[in-house]
């Protein structure tokens, strides 16, 4: 497979100079590394501009309902563990209406990766601020300033102990492709955020703004240390890019299925949902 082949019938409509152009791109790339089977790969997604992303492919998709793409994509991976599932959306699906959500899938370690186009803002529904807007931001909804402190979505993660957190932006696509391709191949709940400036409805946080801001991690980070992750996903000098953080555990699928080994243990195996309904009766 090469990286247009994933490419769907749909045109895209995101605007020119869109930042999340170049994570459709990046993460083709990385399926194309990968040999990804069009047949056997869902992208899910939840609702917003950055959530029309399944349309773009040719993989399976799922245009869900707002703040909803990572329980869809935990309860089809747990359904079907040999699909490769990809769940994809922004910072006001994934961290307002989706936030509990965002939290409980790292707990729970499903074996999925979730990618965050985060444009600090609202932009299908035309410019509302989020959880990533910065304090002060005005915009139609906020004309004097907006007024709530951000959500550090990396921070976020490591404080629920995603297994792999990742930072990069959409102005680099190599490093981008990288970082993706090092979720996929992450066994457990893989978290890349993608700093991806939507040139619409956000003048703030532009291309230019965030290169200035941007930085590598230090080549020596250690990724097993999750406090220095921490203390890097804080740093107030700069937005640091690269893998935070990488760990390894049983995942939601294997715990699962020993769930149900040991259910099978002790019932029997012949155990049905009739047999349940029976003891109610
Ligand atoms: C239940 C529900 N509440 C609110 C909305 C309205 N709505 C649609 S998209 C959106 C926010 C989109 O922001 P984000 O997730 O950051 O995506 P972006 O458009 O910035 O890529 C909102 C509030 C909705 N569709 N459904
Ligand atoms: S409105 Fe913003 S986020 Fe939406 S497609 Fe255009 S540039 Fe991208
Ligand atoms: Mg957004």
């Amino acid at each position: 497979m090469e990286a247009a082949d994933y490419k769907g019938k749909v045109k895209s409509s995101w605007c020119p100079g869109c930042g999340n152009h170049a994570v459709n791109t990046a993460l083709r790339k990385a399926m194309a590394r990968l040999g990804y089977k069009t047949h056997e790969t869902a992208i899910v997604s939840g609702i917003g501009c950055s959530s029309r992303f399944p349309f773009f492919m040719s993989t399976y998709g799922f245009h869900s309902i707002h703040g909803r793409a990572l329980p869809v994509a935990i309860g089809l991976k747990q359904a079907n563990p040999k699909i490769n599932v990809i769940a994809v959306g922004g910072d006001g699906d994934g961290l307002s209406i989706g936030g509990n959500h965002f939290i409980h899938a790292g707990r729970k370690n499903p074996n999925i990766t979730y990618i965050m186009m985060d444009n600090e803002i609202y932009a299908l529904t035309k410019g509302q601020c989020s959880p990533t807007s910065r304090i002060g931001t005005t915009t139609k909804c906020n004309p004097y300033a907006w007024t709530a402190d951000r959500i550090n979505p990396v921070l976020m993660a490591l404080s629920f102990n995603a297994s792999y957190v990742a930072r990069s932006y959409s102005g680099d696509i190599q490093q981008l492709e990288e970082l993706i391709y090092g979720g996929l191949v992450h066994k457990g709940f893989s978290f890349i955020h993608v700093i991806s400036p939507c040139v619409q409805y956000n003048k703030v946080s532009s291309f230019e703004k965030i290169k200035e801001l941007v930085r590598n991690l230090p080549e020596n980070h250690d990724t097993s240390d999750r406090a220095n992750a921490m203390k890097y996903a804080f740093a107030p000098e700069g937005l640091y890019t690269g893998v935070f953080y990488e760990s390894i555990r049983p995942t939601y699928e294997e715990r699962y299925q020993d769930v149900i080994s040991k259910a099978k243990q002790i019932a029997g195996e012949n155990y049905t949902i009739d047999d349940v309904i029976k003891q109610f009766k």
